[in-house]
């Protein structure tokens, strides 16, 4: 008898998932992307191949670094894997033509380059159907307020993944009340080392510890 076709498919995406997982965790960026752009091919969810194969290897680079089996040249290379990777995925995520729910600016914080993380939120905001300015990396809190002055933004998106970065989120916070901005806009955050208590603390008006959930958050605090 014949193998019923839709199991084979999705075993066959099940077994692209696991050689995407493998490509992004040895940093191999050009078989991440031909692996992603063949399991796109062949109908797989691409949230999905963010959620339980990207975002799991980068995990686990993690784990090798802090357990001295990686290094930062290592690091390096899986970042590069997953970028490449995220490159076929983010027009799918990317919604066009609908009126914006709001206009977002979105940037890791001073002294920060990690982006991996910023950059898939900030996809799923465009995604959500938001307008987003993206501030790049290492954004000192001045550049954040004069994309609030300067651009029209009524939501300002903060990432940071070191601990030694996360006080540049409280000082761009308090930048914007000694510059009165503060008013204008909704402030989120979130990246590895930061929590909802946190958050709080620094008078933030929103924390996600995803980029799906980023989406949702932002709407909330908008009241979109
Ligand atoms: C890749 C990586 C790098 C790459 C970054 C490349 C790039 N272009 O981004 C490079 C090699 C450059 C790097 C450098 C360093 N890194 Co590094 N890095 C990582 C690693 C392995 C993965 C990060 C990542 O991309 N994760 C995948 C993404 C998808 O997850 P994410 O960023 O958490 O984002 C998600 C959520 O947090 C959330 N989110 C993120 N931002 C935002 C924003 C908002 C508004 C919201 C709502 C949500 C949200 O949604 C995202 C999607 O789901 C982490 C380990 C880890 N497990 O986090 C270490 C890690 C963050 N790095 C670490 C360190 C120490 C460093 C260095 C200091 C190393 C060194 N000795 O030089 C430097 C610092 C450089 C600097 N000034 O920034 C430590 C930080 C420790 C700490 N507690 O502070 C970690 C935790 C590794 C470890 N376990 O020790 N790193």
């Amino acid at each position: 008898m014949l193998d019923n076709p839709v199991r084979v498919l999705n075993s066959s995406i099940l077994q692209l998932m696991k050689e995407l997982y493998t490509a992004v965790l040895e940093g191999k960026a050009k078989e991440a992307k031909a692996i992603t752009e063949k399991a796109l091919a062949e109908g797989a969810n691409p949230q999905k191949l963010v959620d339980e194969a990207m975002i799991p290897a980068m995990a686990e680079v993690g784990r090798r670094f802090e357990a001295n089996e990686y290094f930062v040249p290592e690091l390096l290379i899986s970042a590069r894997a997953m970028k490449a990777a995220l490159e076929p995925i983010r027009p799918l995520l990317v919604k066009s033509g609908v009126k914006p729910v709001g206009r977002v600016a979105i940037g890791t914080v001073k002294g920060d380059l990690h982006d991996i993380g910023k950059n898939l939120v900030g996809a799923m905001l465009e995604g959500g159907g938001f307008e987003v300015v993206d501030l790049g990396v290492d954004v000192s809190s001045d550049k954040f307020i004069a994309a609030v002055k300067e651009k029209g933004v009524n939501l300002v998106a903060l990432s940071a993944l070191l601990t030694t970065t996360m006080p540049s989120m409280k000082s761009t916070i308090e930048g914007m009340k000694a510059q009165g901005v503060r008013e204008n806009v909704k402030v989120i955050i979130g990246g590895a080392p930061v929590t909802q208590q946190y958050a709080e603390e620094i008078g933030a008006d929103g924390y996600a510890d995803n980029a799906s959930s980023a989406v949702t958050v932002a709407k909330k605090v908008l009241g979109a």
